[in-house]
């Protein structure tokens, strides 16, 4: 391929004139884009196979992470990084006369998730890689991403997001892989001359599924693993009776969009199949190689252990039953212990929004095997507990079909060896509420994994400025061991140090507010706290309570001549489900702040206010690393983990945050005085819920909230007096769910806390400092670390 700069130039000019007929110099920037990452993924694929031969030879147990995001961001850096060959390619495109960074730029970031689950999803391939373990992902190849969110008028509006206009160049399409996923019909049930019962589906309708592969590609080794994504194509034979462009317009559908719309009939049906679709698919092909190596699938949760990321992927535990049973004359019973021991699921939230149920009649038609198979799981398990406890009550509690519903999170829980949060605090609520009875039942099943980020992206690749800076100090040894991070306590104290990582922060808060002005017109002063709240927007996650402290300093500074602060800078980012009216009214509402702030010469002397659009991975790349306060501002006990905390922290920003998720760890770590804690604690939250907690009454008490709530319906914020009408009503007739009224008070003195900290340069830069030696154990290396010695039990291939 190439081993140094002159042999890339070489081959990369030569590929040019091959494929498109022009020189180099004649071609354009998107040829010399796809080039480069053909060159770059055949790069990779010695390692490849090398991966896969060693795991051959090894008879390695393999991981799959069953997950219906993978919210990867842009590959290139990352790849060539990983595969040590950035600098050559960058020279060597250098002395051709072309920027890198360029060429970095023409990548579309795929959105093929939602939030944090589905970067979760990502950063754990990127560690499994490298640490040297065999861990693959299995999804959909989604033909679009979330949307493209843009701002219209302070709106928000959706835009497709089309990710593989210029085609996807990682991926390599595998027909001859592709496998039969039925649909519909019904169930024969007969038997064969031994008496043994066979289960027919007849009158399906098939889809087929074609696998495109992608390498995921570890730092420094050979191990490069696989990301499968399916794709829905027609199948061979459709029912005879059927309008074949229906047929092909419902079969599209399937792997069209992330999250279809799934307020009506249609698109919930559509979501089932998509989840069906998927973990069918993946477990055909799992089996099939497993019988290609080992010829018996008696060792099948021996060599293969499946990650269920969240309830979306629980039809793989009925559809490895159905395999077992229904293709390779398993009895139940051994079939059962086969499953039960090969699937592992986490969950990620506790909203009882999210916790999915399907109603039953639904899967009964479109999956008609699948249903009777968890309505025979569902009958047993309610005779075992039984049995066990004596208790009815229990056992109709926790079965998995109840009032005609398939509660999806007690499928998962019954059939799986294993449970786990994504935080301490996360995976205590589930033991003590959410989940108690199966606690109750299966201690042995719970366990914790805090969330981690690969620190690699986040900071090694992204923060090139910082990662040069630490090294300086403690070495590169970091980057392959994060806990090294820690070497870094040694030196907070050192002035020289301080003064240092306070210029890499002002570079970087350079090149993001280049990066704002023109996203958004907006110019933001360099010498400015930047304060940022990027995240999902959700009631739960309050971003209202930010607009609310912003409205308050507005009113401050408009009433008092003397008012005086360090100047702030306000950063949201955050898109909107799309049927999520409140969501989208506080984006709305955020637009008008800044609008505000744009307007008023003097209220631009204290603050800024800014609404990044379109939220993504390439986004955080430069938002993170820039900021100096991360608000972590969820109601206590709502938010499993995040994650944005983690990326933040590791820049050395510091968190504004409640005991919520990890950030109860992120505050055991570096202590009390290097973050900022307030707010309502989750036991006073739960008492409060049953307590009585009467939001008007809070705002009766309160001057300063009482002008802020009203200013949102009185016409001083918008000239139309119903613009924000649906966070008025969330707050006084809904008692404001979340305690954004509650928490107030302590947020704005926490807010206080910011400005009286960030007075004291030298003790800001030592806080900072004492973040980012801490934040080794939220790399998610570590993390891997401890699912693969408590769920996984798999080996290193390297
Ligand atoms: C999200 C939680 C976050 C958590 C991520 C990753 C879902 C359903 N859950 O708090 O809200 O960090 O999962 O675990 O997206």
């Amino acid at each position: 391929m190439f081993n140094n700069k002159f042999e890339f130039k070489k081959e990369f000019t030569r590929r040019i004139e091959e494929k498109y007929g022009r020189s180099l110099e004649n071609s354009h920037i998107t040829e010399r884009y796809l080039v480069l990452g053909e060159m770059v993924r055949q790069y990779s694929s010695l390692n490849w196979k090398e991966s896969k031969e060693k795991i051959r030879k090894l008879e390695a147990k393999q991981m799959y992470y069953f997950s219906m995001e993978f919210l990867l961001g842009r590959l290139l850096t990352n790849n060539l990084m990983n595969l040590g060959i950035y600098d050559v390619v960058k020279n060597g495109l250098s002395e051709l006369g072309i920027d890198i960074n360029e060429l970095e730029d023409v990548e579309s970031d795929p959105g093929l998730g939602n939030g944090g689950l589905g970067r979760l999803a990502a950063c754990f391939m990127d560690s499994i890689a490298t640490m040297s373990y065999a861990g693959h992902g299995n999804t959909i190849r989604y033909e679009y991403g979330l949307f493209k969110q843009k701002i219209e008028d302070g709106y928000q509006k959706e835009m497709p997001d089309d990710w593989l206009r210029l085609g996807n160049i990682w991926e390599v399409k595998k027909p001859k892989y592709a496998v039969r996923v039925p649909f519909w019909g019904e169930i024969e049930i007969t038997s064969d001359e031994n008496g043994t019962i066979l289960y027919k589906h007849i009158n399906a309708e098939y889809v087929r599924a074609v696998p495109y592969d992608m390498p995921i590609i570890g730092k420094d080794t050979n191990m490069t693993n696989m990301l499968r994504l399916w794709s829905s194509e027609p199948d061979d034979n459709i029912p005879a009776n059927r309008d074949i462009r229906v047929y092909l317009a419902e079969l599209k559908e399937i792997t069209q969009n992330v999250y279809p719309d799934d307020s009506t009939e249609h698109g919930k049906y559509l979501r089932l199949k998509q989840q069906y679709f998927f973990v069918s698919a993946g477990l055909q092909s799992i089996v099939r190689n497993h019988l290609e190596q080992y010829g018996t699938l008696e060792n099948f949760n021996e060599k293969v252990v499946i990650q269920l990321n969240d309830t979306h992927p629980v039809l793989g535990i009925p559809e490895l039953m159905r395999i077992l049973m229904d293709e390779h004359g398993y009895e139940w019973d051994r079939a059962w212990e086969i499953v039960s021991n090969t699937f592992a699921y986490t969950n990620h939230t506790i909203l009882s929004e999210a916790l999915e149920k399907w109603p039953e009649e639904y899967i009964k038609r479109l999956l008609p095997r699948i249903y009777m198979i968890v309505e025979e799981i569902n009958r047993r398990y309610k005779i075992e507990v039984y049995k066990k406890t004596g208790d009815k009550d229990f056992a109709e509690r926790t079965s998995c079909i109840k009032y005609g519903y398939i509660h999806m999170a007690n499928l998962a829980i019954i059939s799986s060896f294993s449970v786990n949060g994504v935080a301490q605090l996360h995976t205590d609520i589930l033991k003590d509420s959410v989940f108690k009875d199966f606690y109750d039942m299966f201690p042995e099943k719970f366990n914790s994994k805090t969330n981690g980020v690969t620190h690699r992206r986040w900071l090694v690749y992204s923060n090139p400025e910082l990662n040069e800076l630490l090294q300086k100090y403690i070495g590169d040894s970091y980057i392959y061991h994060p806990s090294d991070l820690s070497n870094l306590m040694e030196y907070v104290d050192n002035e020289e140090l301080q003064r240092e990582f306070l210029e890499v922060k002002a570079k970087r808060k350079k090149i993001l507010a280049d990066f704002i002005e023109q996203e958004t017109g907006i110019v933001v002063p360099e010498d400015s706290i930047y304060d940022t709240l990027a995240k999902r927007l959700h009631a739960y996650k309050r971003q209202l309570l930010k607009c609310f402290h912003i409205i308050y300093l507005m009113n401050k500074i408009k009433k008092d001549p003397n008012f005086t602060m360090q100047h702030q800078t306000f950063i949201f980012a955050a898109k909107a489900a799309q049927s999520y009216d409140f969501a989208k009214n506080v984006i709305k509402l955020i637009n008008t702040l800044s609008e505000i702030v744009e307007s008023d010469e003097r209220l631009q002397q204290y603050i800024k206010v800014v609404f990044i659009p379109n939220y993504r991975v390439t986004v955080a790349e430069v938002l993170m690393n820039a900021t100096d306060v991360s608000e972590q501002i969820s109601t206590a006990g709502k938010e499993a983990s995040g994650t944005g905390n983690m990326k933040f922290m590791m820049n050395g920003a510091i968190t504004i945050g409640t005991l919520d998720g990890a950030n109860v760890e992120i505050d055991e770590l570096v202590g009390s005085d290097n973050d900022i804690i307030f707010g309502m604690k989750v036991e006073y939250i739960q008492k409060l819920s049953y307590d009585g907690y009467d939001a008007v009454e809070v705002i009766k008490n309160n001057k300063d909230l009482k002008e802020i709530v009203e200013s949102l319906v009185d016409g001083s914020l918008h000239p139309n007096k119903n613009e924000f009408k649906i966070i008025y009503d969330e707050l006084m007739y809904k008692n404001d769910e979340y305690f954004v009224l509650g928490d107030f008070d302590a947020y704005c003195r926490a807010q206080e806390e910011v400005q009286r900290k960030y007075a004291n340069k030298n003790e800001w830069a030592k806080s900072a400092l004492i973040n980012i030696a801490k934040s080794g154990y939220f790399s998610s290396d570590r993390t891997i670390a401890n699912y693969v010695d408590d769920i996984w039990h798999i080996d290193k291939v390297f």
